[in-house]
């Protein structure tokens, strides 16, 4: 059965509405959005006059017509106050997307929190403390005088190692440039913390870092080298389900052959083809079968590898481009060094690779070719290399990186045309903060450190470790442990008597309790073991910047506002940071006092012009206003200049051939095949006989926080997927829709079956940090060097406890592939 909205009647959007420009809160693809909204009482007609499109609407329109939107992109939200409709549907102006939505994007409008339609009332809409067994709302004057009281409390008495901090680093919903300004000011300039975390992964630290000290930013190329390559390489991704729109507005095209006159246009004196694509990926997915049906299988190289071996593959195909001369030796030999070191270390037979990675010798060869042989008129292959969480949340993450940045540098594809080397990313980029050098490398393991009873304060802001962290299960119990101990003390003190109550969380500090402060947009499941929430607004309920894979900066302008007290979180983090200035003030420290001025920002722009226009580069030349203009197409980072009031800059880095290292050189890597290097993962493979591959379905955002309180995405999804072999689902004896156990040392959880013919025996996939079943549950603690997760190498066991349940009956189990002709 299909999920169905049942509204058969929408209002035409009139002349007047007012426009707002938006790019859309989720991915980092960062589509272009337009939202409209107008008065309650007032709706469009179908004559030119009457409606936002000047057309005739008693009129047949065309298919592909910008005149239309779609239930889901409409609500009824507030703004200053009054009712007002609203539609968020997406830009045909802008050229990310071209008028592209996403079964994400696209449900902007029925994600929005509104009181008349009854959509998102999960929302927190007002600060609410921890009080005789359960969470009160309250003022922020009060909310924040405990946090100030309790942090100030524990910082004198463990110094600033004391305060834990998860933090959000991103662009988009739940971060931004003016939010991680925010953020950053308050703990890395009013306060130096070290123990700090990413939300998503335990340390504050890069997941690239490979690439970023070989002088190779990550988000180096633009959407239209996609466009211009003779050949994509995509390691580890998945770009139909989690790039939506590049993939469809940009690959897509070149892979059916229809970027052949942009191509002609632009590199005419070169031999042009349709793309081909060389996926590695353990697993079919369906980026594998998009890419079949668009360019034909003879163009599609999938090749499915052993779960983590991709560094003996990345370092088999530079060995052979050497071997044949397929490398670029006058790019090499001018821009880098180190070539010649990393070739001999890193040195792999095909054979080799072959052997260690299961796939054929041959289609390695192949894969070497069609990324790195020249074209038959002499010219250089043009190659995108992309990767994403296959590569950086799998086997040895810093040698992987660098294995494959060798391989596009090697073959002079970084600051060209129709190459480069970069992740495909997450969620849109928002990175403006004071320098975190005094956190030093590696970064504090900080899950471990809280599992261990270290620290006596947690901020939290936008994380749900309970959902999204390794080791989930040990981590929600000490966590659980730890932050009732501070609840118990709580119910026990009378809050109207301020000291007594921060005196008695101090003694369950003492005794290892956790005080919790979380700053969020809605509930999450780490929100309930915390002692304050304080609530946030949302992408939309405030202005907000962020740029997107290719550095396209925009600014989103408020279009509704966030719900009852909410603010954005650079406000909150500015006053936290004036409510600890009054406490210390109390206190007589006027010293440490000090360090928490310069957080008077009335609104995000204030934030904005201390932050980025102060401190990014080329940050001079972008404000508010200046954005404005530049509307959903923005501008490319960094910005160079001002040309009659339009920003310029950037379309691709390193077109110089100077990178960013000291002396400009790209630096050539040491990186040598290890096997399952992050500890106890070897171990789980020989012990268990599933491989548990796990990551995102093209429905689901991120860990759900808004698709938990969506029809249509809880109806498709009640339990998390896991896409199961036939033949192993027949030795299980378990059917589609069954609900099965997931276990192993680490931990356990449960999945709904997927039958899915195209997947390997003994391999699984399960859908990533989802509410009602926590993959991160059954992932080691297991780390590299540098603590970045390795989700994707997960062993484990299968049982069946339950068959289909009454939410599951009506779900289809249909193969979600298209037909290849
Ligand atoms: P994943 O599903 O995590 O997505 O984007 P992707 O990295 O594209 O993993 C990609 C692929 O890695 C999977 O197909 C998996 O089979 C493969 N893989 C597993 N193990 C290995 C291995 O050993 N080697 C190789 N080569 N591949 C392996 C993630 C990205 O998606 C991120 S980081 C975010 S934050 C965004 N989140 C998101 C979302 O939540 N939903 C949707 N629909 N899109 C999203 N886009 C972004
Ligand atoms: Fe949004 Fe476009 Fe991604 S619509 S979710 S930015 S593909």
């Amino acid at each position: 059965m299909a999920f169905k909205r049942h509204v058969d009647r929408l209002p035409i959007i009139p002349a007047g509405a007012k426009r707002h420009n938006v790019t859309c809160q989720f991915c980092i693809v960062g589509c272009g959005y337009n939202a409209y909204t107008w008065p309650i009482n007032e709706q469009g007609g179908t004559s030119r006059d009457e409606n936002i499109f000047q057309l005739d609407l008693t009129e047949q329109q065309p298919a592909d017509t910008d005149a239309w939107y779609a239930p889901s992109m409409y609500n009824v939200v507030k703004q200053n106050g009054h009712d007002v409709h609203m539609v968020i549907k997406p830009d045909y102006e802008c050229v990310v997307n071209s008028g592209l939505a996403s079964a994400r994007g696209g449900r902007m409008a029925e994600m929005s929190y509104s009181e008349a339609r009854s959509t998102q009332q999960q929302r927190l809409t007002d600060p609410m403390v921890w009080r005789q067994g359960m969470k009160v709302p309250t003022s922020w004057e009060d909310a924040l005088d405990l946090v100030a009281k309790v942090t100030v409390a524990v910082i004198k008495e463990q110094g600033e190692d004391g305060l834990f901090v998860s933090a959000f680093d991103h662009g988009g919903a739940g971060g931004g440039y003016e939010n991680t300004w925010g953020t950053g000011k308050l703990y890395f300039e009013a306060m130096k913390i070290k123990n700090i975390r990413i939300h998503n992964r335990p340390a504050y630290n890069s997941e690239v870092h490979a690439s970023r000290d070989m002088g190779v930013g990550e988000l180096n190329n633009c959407y239209e080298d996609a466009e211009l390559a003779d050949t994509l390489m995509v390691v580890g991704a998945n770009p139909h389900e989690t790039q939506t729109n590049y993939f469809l507005n940009h690959w897509i095209p070149n892979l059916k052959g229809q970027s052949m006159a942009k191509k002609q246009e632009l590199l005419s004196d070169e031999e042009h083809a349709p793309a081909r694509i060389v996926i590695v990926d353990p697993r079919r997915s369906l980026t594998v079968n998009a890419c079949e049906v668009a360019a034909s299988k003879k163009n599609v190289l999938h090749l499915a590898i052993q779960s983590g071996s991709d560094l003996a593959l990345l370092n088999a195909m530079l060995t052979y481009a050497a071997e044949q001369g397929w490398i670029d030796e006058d790019f090499i030999a001018a821009h880098t060094e180190g070539f010649a070191a990393a070739r001999l270390a890193n040195s792999m037979s095909v054979e080799q690779a072959a052997e260690i990675c299961g796939v054929a010798a041959s289609d390695i060869i192949k894969a070497t070719s069609w990324i790195a042989e020249p074209k038959s008129d002499g010219h250089r292959r043009r190659t995108m290399f992309a990767y994403e969480k296959g590569l950086i949340w799998g086997n040895d993450n810093y040698r992987s990186n660098a294995a494959y940045v060798n391989l596009a540098l090697a073959t002079g594809n970084i600051g060209r045309e129709g190459g480069g080397c970069v992740r495909l990313g997450g969620h849109q980029e928002g990175y403006v903060r004071p320098s975190d050098d005094f956190i030093g490398r590696p970064a504090p393991y900080v899950d471990k450190l809280l599992i261990e009873g270290r620290g006596g304060v947690h901020h939290i802001w936008g994380c749900d470790h309970y959902k999204t962290t390794l080791n989930a299960s040990e981590f929600k119990r000490h966590y659980n442990e730890r932050t009732n101990k501070v609840k118990a003390v709580m119910d026990s003190v009378p809050s109207g008597d301020r000291d007594a109550q921060v005196e008695a969380i101090l003694g369950a500090i003492r005794d290892g309790g956790l005080f919790v402060v979380d700053m969020d947009i809605v509930p999450t499941k780490i929100g309930e073991a915390a002692h304050v929430l304080l609530p946030a607004a949302t992408s939309g309920e405030m202005n907000l910047t962020s740029m997107n894979g290719e550095r396209r900066m925009r600014l989103t302008e408020r279009y509704m506002d966030p719900p009852g007290q909410a603010m954005p979180d650079c406000l909150i983090a500015a006053r936290i940071a004036n409510a600890m200035e009054a406490t210390l003030r109390e206190q007589g420290d006027e010293a440490y006092a000090d360090q928490f001025q310069g957080f008077d920002w009335q609104n995000e722009e204030g934030a904005f012009m201390d932050g980025y226009h102060q401190n990014a580069a080329g940050g001079e030349f972008v404000d508010y206003e200046a954005l404005r203009a530049m509307g959903n197409n923005g501008f490319q980072e960094p910005a160079t200049g001002l040309e009659e009031g339009r920003i310029v800059g950037s379309k691709r880095l390193y077109t110089d051939g100077v990178f960013s290292r000291e002396g400009g050189k790209a630096l050539f890597m040491e990186a040598q095949w290890r096997g399952l290097q992050a500890p106890g993962k070897q171990e789980q493979k020989d012990n268990y006989p599933f491989l548990i591959n796990n990551g995102r379905a093209n429905l689901v955002w991120q860990s759900a926080y808004l698709d938990q309180d969506n029809e249509f995405v809880t109806d498709r999804w009640p339990y998390p997927f896991i896409e199961m072999n036939l033949q192993d689902m027949d030795e299980l004896d378990v059917a589609e829709g069954d609900l099965v156990e997931v276990w192993n040392d680490a931990g356990s959880t449960q999945a709904m079956v997927y039958p899915t013919p195209s997947a390997k025996r003994g391999e699984t996939f399960m859908l990533f940090a989802f509410p009602t079943g926590v993959q991160g549950n059954v992932v080691n603690e297991g780390t590299n060097e540098l603590i970045i997760p390795n989700y994707k190498q997960t062993w484990g066991n299968i049982r069946k406890f339950s068959a289909k349940p009454r939410s599951v009956n009506h779900l289809s189990f249909k193969s979600k592939e298209y037909p290849v002709l």
